[in-house]
């Protein structure tokens, strides 16, 4: 008997993603390159499942019906390129390689290109919701040709989180939409992340809050509006008690944020394009600074105390609010860039679409999604949420509570990067005349690079200084 399906790479992801498909009656044949780790899966995780473990690639692939389908879950980066040079001589045309990792959309296309010339079909797949999604759901985001993605059209359907609305997933677009749109949802995911640490920063340093008493607020939280996969999160981590201390183990953790790439690809995709994403990329700073410990440590003596701040526990309501306002913005900046991208590079995104599988599995699934679908189908084209009436008054409402947050953050000395870039972002879209033309005048008077007019048209330069 063959399998109908293959999975290579059997670390966290790739073992769950194999039983998920596995479990929902496929058989699966698997391969990884170390084969102790296969051996480990087999005798540890597979129990009536349909699992056919390979030790051998060519056996591996032999093992599978044709045209076959191999999802390959290893590192992003060259363990690709690696893994891809190995399969292919034992593929045949018309067989289908899965790319699930995350990996950068621009190999994706030079993977895509390459393979097509052998006749193999490619989709690189997003797929979110780190090990438990991928054994019990994730949110599946595809992309290449429609004819490959209709070759597993019905596994990935299958095998995706479920809502109200559908499985999670779609046919994301053309060549590698789907590892863009996985690279900005983790884009998304480091700001609102970032957002909640600095709300929880505030509460623990100036509301003095402990860990118990955040956790109470953000499990209260996950009850309302901001219900979400990372808010439900938070108020576990905050429950989590070290044994050996027993103290919140969330105390004891070293405050140095790591990151794989994404967030950093995100930020620097967008100033590319041109699309401004301050939050997305703040985010990203904020990891890198976090890094900065020792420097810190001394420069935080040298500047001497700071977090005297007169403020109660009424400021959590505008706290609740301000998270709101953040994790709304870095959403629809977000947006903007996948919207931008799928013009440059004809990825052909439905954003509703990208917004409808993110609404399980995932690790940005949130309640507040319904309420971006909703903007969106206002207005399909609107590539800005903030040009809609109804996204501008919900974030006028919550701005009085914001600038009181960051009033108090402020005197606190508190850094508060992604909601500090998220009133900037508003306050700069909706400013009529910015200081460019001031900056337009500097760039003309020390290079000679001209400006425009607002009183005619034409380009202009004017001699600022006397050359000798
Ligand atoms: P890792 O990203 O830690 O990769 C480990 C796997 O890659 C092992 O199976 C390893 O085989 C294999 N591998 C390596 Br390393 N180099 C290889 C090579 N040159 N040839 C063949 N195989 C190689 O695993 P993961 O955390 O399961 O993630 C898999 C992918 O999914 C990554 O792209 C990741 O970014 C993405 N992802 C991860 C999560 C998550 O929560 N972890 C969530 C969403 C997406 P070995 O056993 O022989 O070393």
């Amino acid at each position: 008997m063959k399998a109908q399906i293959g999975v290579v790479g059997l670390a966290v992801m790739g073992q769950n993603l194999a039983l998920n498909i596995a479990r929902n009656g496929y058989s699966v044949a698997v391969y990884n390159r170390t084969a102790e780790r296969t051996k480990k899966f087999v005798e540890e995780r597979v129990k009536a499942e349909k699992i056919l473990p390979s030790y051998d690639l060519q056996h591996f692939v032999q093992s599978i019906e044709r045209p076959r389908k191999i999802i390959l879950m290893v590192k992003a980066g060259t363990p690709v390129d690696e893994m891809i040079e190995e399969l292919l001589p034992f593929l045949e045309r018309g067989d289908l390689l899965i790319d699930a990792g995350n990996s950068h959309y621009a190999d994706t296309n030079r993977r895509l290109d390459k393979l097509s010339e052998h006749g193999i079909l490619y989709l690189g797949t997003g797929v979110s919701g780190g090990e438990y999604g991928a054994l019990h759901g994730p949110s599946i985001m595809p992309g290449g040709t429609l004819q490959a993605y209709k070759l597993v059209e019905d596994v990935f359907l299958k095998i995706a989180a479920k809502t109200e609305d559908g499985p999670c997933c779609t046919y994301v677009g053309n060549r590698s939409a789907g590892h863009f749109v996985k690279m900005v949802h983790n884009g998304i995911e480091y700001a609102i992340m970032q957002a909640i640490s600095e709300i929880y920063d505030l509460m623990r340093k100036v509301l003095k809050m402990n860990s118990e008493e955040i956790g109470q607020v953000f499990e209260r939280w996950n009850n309302g509006e901001l219900s979400s996969f990372l808010v439900e999160i938070t108020y576990k981590i905050m429950r989590r008690i070290d044994e050996e201390t027993n103290k919140p183990l969330v105390e004891l953790i070293l405050d140095k944020a790591e990151q794989k790439g994404t967030g950093k690809w995100t930020a620097q995709t967008a100033l590319d394009l041109g699309v401004p994403t301050p939050s997305l990329s703040t985010a990203v700073f904020a990891r890198t600074i976090s890094h900065f410990k020792e420097q810190r440590e001394q420069l935080s003596k040298i500047f001497g105390e700071k977090h005297k701040v007169n403020a109660d526990k009424s400021l959590l309501q505008d706290l609740e609010k301000s998270l709101l306002f953040a994790v709304f913005l870095s959403f629809s900046q977000g947006l903007w860039l996948i919207s931008e991208a799928s013009v440059a590079y004809n990825y052909n995104i439905d954003l509703l679409e990208v917004l409808r599988i993110w609404k399980g599995g995932c690790i940005i699934r949130a309640k507040l999604l319904d309420f971006l679908r909703r903007i969106l189908k206002e207005n399909p084209q609107n590539v800005n949420l903030l040009a809609s009436e109804t996204a501008m008054n919900f974030l006028k409402e919550k701005l009085p509570s914001v600038l009181k947050v960051s009033s108090v953050a402020r005197e606190a000395s508190l850094p508060m990067p992604v909601l500090s870039s998220c009133i900037d972002y508003l306050f700069s879209l909706t400013e009529e005349n910015l200081p460019a033309n001031l900056i337009q005048a500097q760039r003309d008077f020390f290079g000679a690079h001209t400006f425009e007019r607002i009183d005619k048209e034409g380009t202009f330069h004017v001699e600022w200084q006397e050359l000798e």
